[in-house]
């Protein structure tokens, strides 16, 4: 029997709540937590897997000065003394933080505190500059905060949910199962606003599949045929806000650019029902007009009255689950903290409170700003904290310059090799989720404990203990003695009175004086309320701004250029991959990256499924598996965020996408690069199954993902391949058809287990990936069989697996549907898929119009 500890999911910002079984020797089961307001019991693939991605492999364990193993007084030392003399020969703007929406609020407090009041230099900036910044100041333009009017609880109860941007069915699982809960119940209507067909609009009433960053246009023209129907809360407008002089006069409702038909529906849902919710993330915010585009959606509900009531208004989401506490203690940049600002009077007051002696006379770098400043050596000392910035930020090619160039660079993260880690002089261990403890913020304001399921396994040590370490170091002792995250947790809160004074809705100031014992204990606790704007908005005057905004050209210039490059997220993985990369069921979803493409513009550009092609743009080139896919907009690429320089040779989406931002915001356009496609022929394929990864040679191509009991790496190139510098030593079997060029290798250890086996081809085919893995798996191979690449009595082909939590196959899901299991749920009653987290019902969806369609064909 294990204890159980209550505790927050570490991925995305829904912020679940999870009841983790602790066993021995770092085995935990996850069951959501039914009594967290945020799901209800609910988890998601990635929430469910946690347990997978507890292990101690590939972990950061002790500090690391280049690639020696330090003492930590030594490594706090070095940190402390080079940002000393830093700051001594430089000034404070030549030292940076760059922190992360997966720091603990504690974390971020703390790391703020020391740059902005301590260093005295506003250079803190966070991945939440490429996550949330738009929709941060959208809200700060319209409501005069950063403040989220919504709840999850005007999901359940809407009957309209426009999605915009955002593919809600993989990156926020528990959210769109909230909303598929509430179109079950109450009929609640779905639009999906995107230019792809993604599972998310597959499944919607409507998708308007418009053209990237057609979004300001679109609202600007709902907005103008909301007044044409009389249908404007001119009350709502009067009393409480400010509108410029004839802007609502002048918006023209034609200029929508969508499909004619599309845009009368759309505007006919929106005019029937006033319970509107309207849910933005990333095709919002990674924009050139991502403000804009927050400020058009918030216009259209203000105008309308959508806000401050039960069902209704714009809602962002949050990406990770502490980005909405990063924006609370002031983490950005450009916020001092608490939601403060940069005015004579609350610099003098948060000095006063921190008893700063050098509080910062301004804002500071943002991200893209400040890797430009670390290129040209304007910042000399860079600290990068839960974040891996060599993969995630946009033209990562110059990013990597220059963290080469920078002369500190230290990293603190949870696992030892990362494409960032790789530049770092010094490494510093940092507790990992499971492990550390405190307070996370989600996307609808709640704060919720995550909590210790282990002891500390090595030598690491919590982000804000390093923090307070060094600043004791540098002669800030005094300011930085927190024995606790609860001690921490307090100072924050009692802060927040000073936001409160300027008439702010964050206010914590309740939580104050929590006792530790009551920290401890602390249960999830919403900041303003269901609805924080409804007495006042943040503004002096207490009243909101409707933001005058120009619809952008819709298609940038792209000369030399035929497509148009999008990015973003694969439902079972989470990023850059460190840590859900590591579990083989959340791999087997997507195990390459996949480059979707129209199948009008495949053929143009001579690209076959399945086959490769690279991918090039102004800011360089990578190449990955084609993908052809009739619900990409014709025109328009999609390629996934996540692969690494660990596991792909070139199938990282940031050598491509441009640092562009948007102009009030400073967030990248992550969504919309002007893109070139070529097919590339490699003379041979490959695939290697092994139990340990081995380095590999350059290649035209290489990938590699996790399966049960080691690796499976697709591999291709044009040089011939030496299998000897790839495989490891043993008992070696092999077969070969010089005719064909093809190869198989199969390497077993003395007790007759698979180390290895590489498939080599020029023109044939290869055997089935999943049947290979398999074979790491059993206790004797088979050499025969491997050497054929398939078993000696064939079993059923239960084609890509569609649950990856019951490990049910798409073959056996159509066969069930064909057997008349005709509904999502009769397909879970006979075979199990969909049953556990739910994660795949959009994909059964999908299977199941697909058979149900042969069905009929085969009838008529
Ligand atoms: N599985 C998984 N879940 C995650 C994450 C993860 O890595 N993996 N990450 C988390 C984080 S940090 C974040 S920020 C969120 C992101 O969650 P989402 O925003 O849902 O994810 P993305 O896939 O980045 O982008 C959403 C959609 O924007 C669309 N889009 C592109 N251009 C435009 C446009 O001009 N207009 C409109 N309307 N749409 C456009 C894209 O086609 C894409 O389908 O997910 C969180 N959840
Ligand atoms: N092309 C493209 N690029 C994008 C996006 C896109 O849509 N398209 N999306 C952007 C967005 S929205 C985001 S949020 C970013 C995300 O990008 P990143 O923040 O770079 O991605 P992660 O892989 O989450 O990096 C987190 C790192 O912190 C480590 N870590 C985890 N927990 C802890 C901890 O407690 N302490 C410490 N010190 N380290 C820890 C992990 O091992 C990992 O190395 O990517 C951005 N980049
Ligand atoms: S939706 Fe999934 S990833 Fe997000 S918090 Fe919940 S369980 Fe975790
Ligand atoms: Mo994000």
């Amino acid at each position: 029997m294990g204890r159980e500890v209550r505790t927050t999911c570490a991925y995305c910002g829904v912020g679940c709540g999870i009841r983790a079984l602790v066993g021995g020797e770092r085995t935990v089961t996850i069951r959501g937590d039914a009594d967290h307001p945020a799901n209800l019991g609910r988890l998601c693939s990635k929430g469910t897997h946690l347990g997978e991605t507890v292990g101690l492999e590939g972990r950061l364990l002790h500090p690391m000065i280049g690639e020696l193993q330090a003492s930590w007084d030594e490594a706090l030392d070095l940190v402390a003394q080079r940002m000393s003399a830093c700051i001594a020969e430089h000034g404070p703007q030549s030292v940076a933080f760059y922190v992360s929406g997966q720091l603990l609020t504690e974390d971020y407090y703390v790391a703020n505190k020391l740059m902005k009041g301590f260093i005295g230099s506003g250079n803190i900036d966070t991945n939440s500059r490429l996550c949330m910044a738009s929709a941060v100041a959208a809200h700060n333009r319209a409501f005069g905060e950063d403040v989220v009017p919504c709840t999850y609880e005007d999901l359940d109860v809407a009957d309209l949910i426009l999605l915009v941007g955002s593919n809600t069915a993989w990156c926020h699982p528990v959210i769109w199962q909230r909303i598929e809960a509430a179109r079950a119940k109450r009929g609640t209507r779905l639009v999906v606003i995107d230019p792809r067909r993604t599972e998310t609009a597959e499944q919607a009433d409507l998708h308007v599949q418009l053209a990237p960053d057609g979004d300001v246009a679109l609202f600007n023209a709902l907005l103008a045929e909301m007044r044409d129907r009389g249908l404007l809360d001119r009350q709502f407008l009067q009393a409480r806000c400010d509108v410029p002089d004839d802007l609502l006069a002048e918006l023209d409702a034609h200029a929508h650019g969508i499909d004619p038909g599309a845009f009368a529906a759309l505007a006919d849902l929106i005019a029937a029902r006033p319970r509107m919710v309207t849910l933005f993330s990333q095709g919002a915010n990674q924009s050139r007009s991502g403000t804009d585009k927050g400020n058009a959606i918030i216009n259209l509900h203000l105008a309308t009255g959508r806000i401050n009531r039960a069902g209704a208004g714009p809602f962002s989401i949050t990406g990770q689950p502490n980005a909405m506490g990063g924006r609370e203690v002031g983490g950005l940049a450009n916020t001092l903290a608490c939601h403060l600002g940069f005015s004579p009077e609350e610099r003098a007051q948060v000095a006063d409170f921190w008893d700063a002696p050098n509080l910062c006379t301004g804002p500071g770098l943002k991200a893209v700003d400040l890797f430009r400043a670390v290129h040209s050596g304007q910042v000399r000392f860079l600290w990068v904290m839960a974040t891996n910035p060599a993969v995630s930020m946009p033209d990562a090619g110059f990013v990597r310059e220059a963290l080469a160039r920078c002369e500190t660079l230290v990293v603190s993260d949870v696992i030892a090799d990362t494409d960032t880690a790789r530049l770092a002089h010094v490494r510093l261990p940092a507790l990992a989720w499971g492990e550390k403890d405190g307070t996370v913020t989600n996307s609808e304001r709640r704060i919720s404990r995550q909590r210790a399921l282990f002891a500390p396994p090595g030598e690491a040590r919590a982000d804000w203990a390093i923090l307070c370490d060094v600043a004791a170091r540098m002669g800030w002792g005094e300011a930085f003695q927190f024995a606790s995250a609860a001690k921490i947790f307090r100072e924050y809160a009692a802060m927040t009175a000073l936001s409160r004074r300027h008439g702010k809705a964050l206010d914590l100031t309740s939580l104050a004086q929590l006792s530790d014992a009551d920290y401890a204990d602390l249960e999830p606790f919403q900041w303003g309320g269901s609805k924080p704007l409804a007495a006042r908005f943040s503004h002096a005057d207490g009243k909101a701004r409707i933001v005058p905004i120009a619809a952008p050209a819709v298609t940038p210039s792209n000369a030399g250029f035929a497509l148009r490059l999008n990015t973003g997220r694969y439902r079972d993985q989470w990023h850059t991959m460190t840590r859900t990369g590591l579990s083989a069921t959340l791999s087997q979803h997507r195990p390459e990256a996949l480059l979707e493409i129209h199948p009008g513009d495949a053929a143009r550009h001579g690209l076959v499924d399945g086959a490769l092609a690279r991918v090039g743009t102004a800011a360089g080139s990578a190449v990955f598996r084609v993908a052809i896919c009739a619900g990409q907009r014709p025109g328009d690429l999609f390629v996934p965020m996540h692969w690494t320089d660990v596991m792909a040779g070139e199938a990282r989406a940031n050598r491509l996408a441009l640092s562009e931002v948007d102009p009030v915001s400073g967030q990248p356009a992550f969504k919309d690069t002007p893109a070139n496609v070529a097919p590339v022929r490699p003379k041979w394929r490959a695939f290697l199954i092994c139990r340990v990864a081995p380095d590999l040679p350059d290649l035209t191509y290489w990938s590699r993902s996790r399966v049960e009991g080691g690796w499976l790496c697709e591999l291709a190139g044009d040089e011939d391949l030496e299998p000897e510098a790839i495989l490891p030593a043993g008992l070696r079997l092999e077969a070969a058809d010089l005719v064909r060029g093809m190869r198989r290798i199969a390497v077993l250890d003395p007790e007759g287990r698979l180390e290895a086996a590489l498939y080599i081809t020029r023109t044939g085919e290869l055997p089935r990936r999943d049947w290979a893995a398999q074979q790491l798996t059993r206790a004797e191979a088979s050499g025969p069989e491997l050497l054929a690449g398939r078993p000696a009595f064939p079993a059923l082909d239960r084609g890509p697996i569609t649950c990856v939590c019951l490990g049910v196959g798409a073959n056996e899901i159509t066969a069930a549907a064909c057997a008349g299991a005709v509904t999502i749920d009769a397909i879970g009653a006979t075979t199990k898929a969909g049953t556990n987290c739910g994660s795949c019902r959009p994909a059964i969806a999908k299977l199941l119009e697909a058979a149900l369609a042969i069905n009929l064909e085969a009838a008529e």
